[in-house]
């Protein structure tokens, strides 16, 4: 089994993506499983085959510790630590190629606390890959561009995963800042003059200079940009997957 993290700020498309990339596996006659790891969701578009709320109740130790609602959050993903075996054993039962996690909407819950980190090596011991999502809507300049190089990267340096970055939600950018956006994602130095042709001044030499190294280094990687809605970059998406678990990729 192959675990794949679906990580991303809150809106981004991860839920939906979990479903449009499990639909696109299943097209090919792989077996797919999706785990639903967001214990605040009301509703999702997929069926999980194991879920977080059969096993935490957000609303129930929200009540219980006089909690709100980021607190409840809170303590739900930690008591999720202790259920992992057992839903780690309802998808074994079912023994799929990929399971796809869906994590909790709002990245912090997962991402940045020893929680999550918990979860995916109680699920998948050090051997799993991860999925950013980068939402579109937020994208209009090369700095907001940037923004979400270093945001893919602090999740990166976390996992410290084999990490694919998406940008989600294609369908809803123009034409014209898609371009742009393809641009920036494989041509450093247009991102760079771009980002300081925006406004420049002394103090951002230091960070260009550490952006620059970051870029060349290849440490930032490369981007998908997918859609949920139209299914575009499901194919690469899907292709970079499994290179990265046949083991075609350095961890
Ligand atoms: N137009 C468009 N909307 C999308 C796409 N993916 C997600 N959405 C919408 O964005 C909102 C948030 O998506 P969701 O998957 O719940 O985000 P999550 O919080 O990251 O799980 C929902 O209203 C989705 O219908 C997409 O590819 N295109
Ligand atoms: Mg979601």
């Amino acid at each position: 089994m192959n675990y794949i993290f679906l990580m991303g700020t809150a809106g981004s498309g991860k839920s939906a993506i979990a479903l449009a990339l499990s639909e696109r596996i299943k097209s090919s006659d792989v077996d797919v499983a999706l785990l639903n790891l967001d214990p605040g969701v009301r509703w999702l578009p997929y069926a999980p085959d194991s879920d977080i709320r059969d096993y935490v109740n957000y609303a129930q130790l929200a009540e219980e510790y006089k909690l709100g609602p980021n607190g409840a959050l809170v303590a739900s993903v930690d008591a999720a630590v202790g259920h992992v075996s057992e839903m780690k054993a309802e998808l074994e039962r079912l023994a799929p190629e990929f399971v796809i996690v869906d994590t909790p909407g709002q990245m912090e819950l997962f991402a940045y606390r020893d929680a999550g980190m918990l979860i995916a090596t109680g699920l998948a011991g050090d051997d799993f890959s991860t999925v950013f999502l980068a939402d579109s809507v937020f994208l209009n300049r090369a700095s907001d561009f940037i923004s979400i190089l270093l945001l893919s990267y602090s999740v990166q340096a976390r996992f410290r995963a084999p990490q694919i970055n998406c940008l989600s939600k294609i369908d809803l950018l123009p034409k014209d800042l898609l371009e742009r956006a393809i641009m920036w994602s494989s041509d450093p130095d247009t991102l760079i003059n771009e980002f300081i042709s925006q406004r420049s001044d002394e103090k951002m030499e230091l960070s260009i200079r550490l952006l620059e190294s970051m870029l060349d280094s290849g440490a930032l990687g490369e981007f998908i940009f997918t859609s949920s809605n139209t299914g575009e970059g499901l194919d690469d998406l899907y292709a970079q997957i499994q290179r990265i678990h046949s083991g075609g990729e350095d961890r």
